[in-house]
């Protein structure tokens, strides 16, 4: 546990520390809830140590960051919104000035105000939270493309290369650094056998049929705070991987959390499957904002939801040969369930693939 009092410190946050805990169900972060009293009224942040082996460059990452929720923040401004300060996320600065803080270890921290009276989901509850979720990451990607300025840096390379990703599994297999590999037979042969969907978008892409776009690359459904009240989405966190990308990486990433019938790491595949009025709000939800799309995306927005559940289990399975070195695991079959899930969520798409591409081609 990291001394949250003193990390608190080195930030202008003008109230007083009281006290700190874990928060949020993140594979990436250390997130803490940390409350302050200021003249008497208690408010919480949100206080996040910067995972440095996933993001080589924090600094980098922070000049991103910072340069969007600036950007976001004076846009709601201009317009007029009464909740600006609640519709995106604030860097708290340091007392020096910048957007994050070094701790005594080394490690980059960063704090940002709660959003109060929102909360994200690890699962979904109504077709209408897919709906506004999907609206505020259209929004989010509408918004992005106003950034003016040089290219944003790329936190992590090839993030959403899925070909890269195939090969960074072979290169496991080889190593087989943790002797996993014969419990996973049947999964690498799963992956292996898709090699031509991995390379479908990133052909697209270096064919200049699909346009690079600034987008979030990381819109699992818990990354969009959505109101207590209204479930519209509110604010849109988790800007670390908001880089050069596509529209599609984005779309898929919501179908694959936002409209399946399970957890991410549910064990209990026979009642697996993707629902389909979910993902129809998904596609309502994002076409509402994204209105920029071109034909080459529109055709292949069923198609990158099966594509990034594919390409997150590969990442699972690839971290669980390596010994689980990237994501936070609770047990030690963890990334093995969660790779498990993906692979019988990615085979769900597959059979229902001529019904997802209908329901696009209504809109
Ligand atoms: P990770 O990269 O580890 O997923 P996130 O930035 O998504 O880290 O933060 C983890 C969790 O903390 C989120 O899923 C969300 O529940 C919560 N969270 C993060 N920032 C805020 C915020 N500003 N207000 C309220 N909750 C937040
Ligand atoms: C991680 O940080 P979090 O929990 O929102 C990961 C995503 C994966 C996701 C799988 C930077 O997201 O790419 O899709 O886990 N983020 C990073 O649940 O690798
Ligand atoms: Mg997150």
């Amino acid at each position: 546990m990291h001394n949250l009092r003193e990390i608190a410190s080195n930030f202008d946050f003008r109230a007083d520390f009281v006290h700190a805990h874990p928060y949020g169900s993140g594979h990436i972060n250390d997130t803490y809830c940390a409350w302050f009293d200021q003249a008497g009224q208690r408010l919480r942040y949100i206080i996040q140590r910067i995972n440095h082996n996933v993001f080589k460059q924090p600094v980098e990452l922070m000049e991103n960051v910072k340069r969007v929720t600036d950007f976001s923040l004076a846009r709601l401004l201009e317009e007029g919104n009464p909740e600006a300060r609640r519709r995106t996320l604030t860097v708290v600065p340091a007392h020096d000035g910048k957007p994050y803080a070094i701790g005594p270890d080394g490690s980059v921290w960063r704090a940002y105000p709660f959003i109060e009276r929102a909360r994200g989901y690890d699962e979904l509850e109504t077709n209408e939270q897919a709906y506004q979720a999907a609206r505020a990451f259209g929004a989010f990607q509408n918004l992005a493309a106003g950034l003016t300025g040089p290219r944003l840096h790329e936190t992590i390379p090839n993030f959403h290369n899925t070909p890269k990703r195939l090969e960074a599994l072979q290169a496991a297999i080889q190593e087989n650094a943790v002797n996993r590999l014969p419990e996973v037979a049947a999964e690498v042969e799963f992956a292996i056998v898709r090699a031509a969907d991995c390379a479908r978008i990133t052909d697209l892409i270096a064919a200049g049929a699909i346009p690079e776009r600034v987008t979030h690359n990381d819109t699992k459904l818990n990354n969009v705070l959505l109101d207590d009240v209204t479930a519209e989405g509110v604010c849109v966190i988790d800007l670390d991987t908001t880089m050069p990308g596509s529209a599609l990486y984005d779309f898929g990433d919501m179908v694959r959390t936002a409209a399946p019938t399970t957890r991410e790491d549910d064990t209990d595949l026979s009642k697996l499957d993707i629902c389909l009025d979910r993902f129809e709000s998904l596609v309502k939800g994002y076409l509402s904002t994204a209105t920029f799309l071109n034909r080459a995306e529109l055709v292949n927005l069923a198609f990158a939801g099966k594509l990034l559940t594919l390409e997150c289990g590969i990442r699972f399975l690839t971290d669980y040969l390596q010994g689980d070195v990237y994501f936070k695991v609770k047990h030690p079959t963890h990334n093995l369930d969660r790779c498990r899930n993906q692979f019988a969520y990615v085979a769900a798409q597959e059979r229902k693939m001529g019904q997802l591409e209908e329901i696009v081609g209504n809109f």
